[in-house]
């Protein structure tokens, strides 16, 4: 039976871990924490987070936070399948102000969850021990750790007030730096921010939108028509498509980086 027990573990493990893939699975999939806007107290940092799987997750119990002692408390609220939420600074801001900031109307509640939260405050030169953001479970099991750095394989915001982004949401998904990237204008859901007293600057990032997602897709490439050849047309020529191939648009310039402020960086 003991030997039984041993030839079946790593089966047992391997079914637990394949499960947790394909059920739960609350990511982070955003961060801006080097806003061109005023951040001495992490005002204008955010995080976004989205519920992957195909069941909604009550937050109760959940956590944001990073290896440092403090605890950036509780989030709450429900995500459905495939919602967004963005996690902001309780302390020093707040979601009326993310929204005058951050979308087209700011007196509707935006699709997203808007979840304020303590705030740890999140490094500017980031590093392999600081940060290391995480997504805890209600049981403080880290579901999502993401450690982000700045420069080498990671991008670099360079004091441009971008955030930063995961590329792709395949699954498994991966949360290394080869698949974030800084998000700029042109991009699918990339906005720049109205500048207000605590979002002080035109920061670039896609709060409450996700790559991939159909809000965001862009405009797919529709097949050119056949080529005409020398041959007279036959009599029953193949229908020919009711609209015409759509011209993709090449993105705009990414806009110039707004001065350096006086911030102290964190
Ligand atoms: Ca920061
Ligand atoms: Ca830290
Ligand atoms: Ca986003």
């Amino acid at each position: 039976m003991q030997y039984l027990l041993v030839m079946c573990l790593p089966l047992i493990v391997s079914l637990s871990l394949s499960s947790m893939t394909a059920g739960e699975q609350l990511c982070i999939t955003e961060i801006m924490y080097d806003p061109a806007s005023s951040e001495r107290r992490g005002e204008s940092e955010w995080v976004e987070l989205a519920n992957l799987g195909s069941s909604a997750i009550d937050l109760q119990g959940w956590r944001l936070d990073d290896e440092d002692a403090s605890d950036w408390g509780p989030l709450s609220g429900t995500l459905e399948p495939g919602q967004v939420a963005v996690v902001i600074n309780g302390d020093a801001t707040t979601a009326e102000e993310f929204r005058k900031a951050w979308t087209d109307d700011p007196d509707a509640e935006p699709a997203f969850l808007i979840l304020p939260v303590r705030w740890g405050s999140l490094a500017n030169k980031p590093t392999a021990d600081n940060e290391i953001l995480q997504l805890l479970d209600p049981d403080n099991t880290a579901v999502c750790t993401v450690n982000y750095q700045r420069g080498g394989d990671w991008p670099d915001p360079k004091r441009r007030g971008e955030s930063i982004h995961l590329l792709k949401l395949d699954d498994p998904i991966s949360f290394e730096a080869g698949n974030w990237g800084l998000t700029q204008i042109g991009h699918p859901g990339a906005r720049t921010a109205t500048p207000t007293p605590i979002f002080t600057k035109p920061d670039v990032g896609s709060p409450g939108t996700l790559p991939g997602t159909p809000a965001i897709r862009p405009t797919p490439t529709r097949k050119p028509p056949p080529t005409p050849t020398a041959e007279p047309a036959p009599p029953t020529p193949a229908p020919s498509p009711s609209v015409p191939p759509k011209t993709p648009k090449s993105p705009p310039p990414p806009p110039p980086p707004p001065a350096e402020d006086d911030d102290v960086p964190y």
